[in-house]
């Protein structure tokens, strides 16, 4: 039996981090064996906020790469930039008939993002949401792998391919998404209430994966916790709970061991054996990026055929939906 289909996608802005990894790029790289994936970097919504022409062509390539270095198989799975592939920009019309404004004004990241960037609240930004919702339902996917603030999103991609299939009969396979128990939510270093982000103003909030190892060590002793000493998981513990998750998440080990581990240490010893857990886990992506960067031919020819491959498989749907609408068959 063919491979269930998965998408997912990561927009170029800020440096990937951690959170970023544990999210999302880890589980990619747990699943691409067992399904057959399509992992994009999401460049048309990156657009929702302003970006330098020249910074983001660059920040593109290097997300793109990095992805290889987490460890992405290109043989399997399609890698490319969302703007390579053009049926991403015309589904997200069609479905943007298919989406009710109220729908998108309860997008939570719609409101945060609208809150940051007050000086340029674009129409891309609100209809963001319908443009993921096209990347998602264009490859017939089974399985979106993010993290916890994607669900949102995901619930309505649903509803908008459950519409569109009420409507116009079977077009849309519904969508699942898949977020990891642990680490769907990596916390700020700096303000471990709120999730950290790659756009972040702060680069102490977050470690990057290109971060190098005594850069990691430095924000990890600068991550907020608490004024008592234990290294437990617990209420009103949002930094260490954030740390013991980091460390989970990296090592594979429960919570409850760690916590045993570091009992009776304090919270230096548990923030520096935190580092380097990280500086471990990264090590193979940084060599890895640094290898990639010197061979963009392949990088090149990786993108290019994925691109091509995503085309072909995402004009199947594109036919059927515009077939469903009455538009007049191309000739
Ligand atoms: P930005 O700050 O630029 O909006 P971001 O850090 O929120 O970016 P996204 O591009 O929105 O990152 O998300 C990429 C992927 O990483 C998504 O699957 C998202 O769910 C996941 N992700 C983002 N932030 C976190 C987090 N703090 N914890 C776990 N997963 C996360
Ligand atoms: N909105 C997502 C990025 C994204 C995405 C997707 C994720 C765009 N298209 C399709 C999964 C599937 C975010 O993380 N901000």
């Amino acid at each position: 039996m063919d491979k269930k289909m998965i998408f997912s996608g990561i927009q170029p802005s800020g440096c990937l981090t951690v959170a970023n990894y544990i999210g999302a790029l880890k589980n990619w790289v747990k699943l691409q064996h067992e399904y057959h994936c399509c992992f994009s970097v999401v460049d048309l919504h990156a657009m929702t906020v302003r970006q330098d022409p020249k910074e983001l062509r660059k920040r593109c390539m290097e997300f793109l790469v990095q992805y290889l270095a987490c460890g992405i198989d290109p043989v399997e799975n399609m890698i490319f930039f969302q703007s390579h592939v053009t049926t991403h920009s015309e589904l997200a019309w069609i479905l943007n008939c298919s989406t009710y404004m109220g729908e998108l004004q309860r997008m939570t990241q719609f409101k945060d993002k609208s809150a940051k960037n007050e000086d340029n609240i674009n129409a891309g930004l609100f209809t963001y949401p319908v443009l993921m919702a096209a990347d998602i339902l264009l490859y017939q996917t089974d399985l979106v792998p993010v993290g916890v603030d994607q669900k949102q999103h995901l619930e309505l991609a649903r509803d908008i391919a459950g519409r569109f299939n009420g409507i116009y009969g079977d077009t849309f396979k519904v969508p699942e998404p898949y977020i990891a128990e642990v680490g769907a939510k990596i916390m700020s270093l700096q303000a471990p209430e709120k999730k950290m982000s790659k756009s972040d103003d702060n680069p102490n909030a977050y470690i990057a994966l290109l971060d190098a190892p005594d850069v990691i060590v430095r924000k990890l002793k600068r991550a907020v916790t608490d004024s008592d000493s234990l290294v437990k998981f617990a209420e009103g513990k949002d930094g260490i709970n954030n740390l013991l998750t980091i460390y989970a998440s990296f090592t594979g080990e429960k919570i409850e061991a760690i916590e045993a581990r570091f009992d009776g240490k304090g919270y230096g010893d548990f923030k520096l054996a935190v580092a380097e857990v990280i500086v471990e886990g990264l090590r193979p992506v940084r060599e890895k990026y640094e290898d990639l960067m010197q061979n963009k031919d392949y990088v090149h020819k990786i993108y290019t055929e994925s691109a091509q491959k995503a085309q072909a498989i995402s004009m199947r749907t594109m036919k059927k939906v515009y077939k469903k609408i009455g538009f007049v068959e191309r000739g």
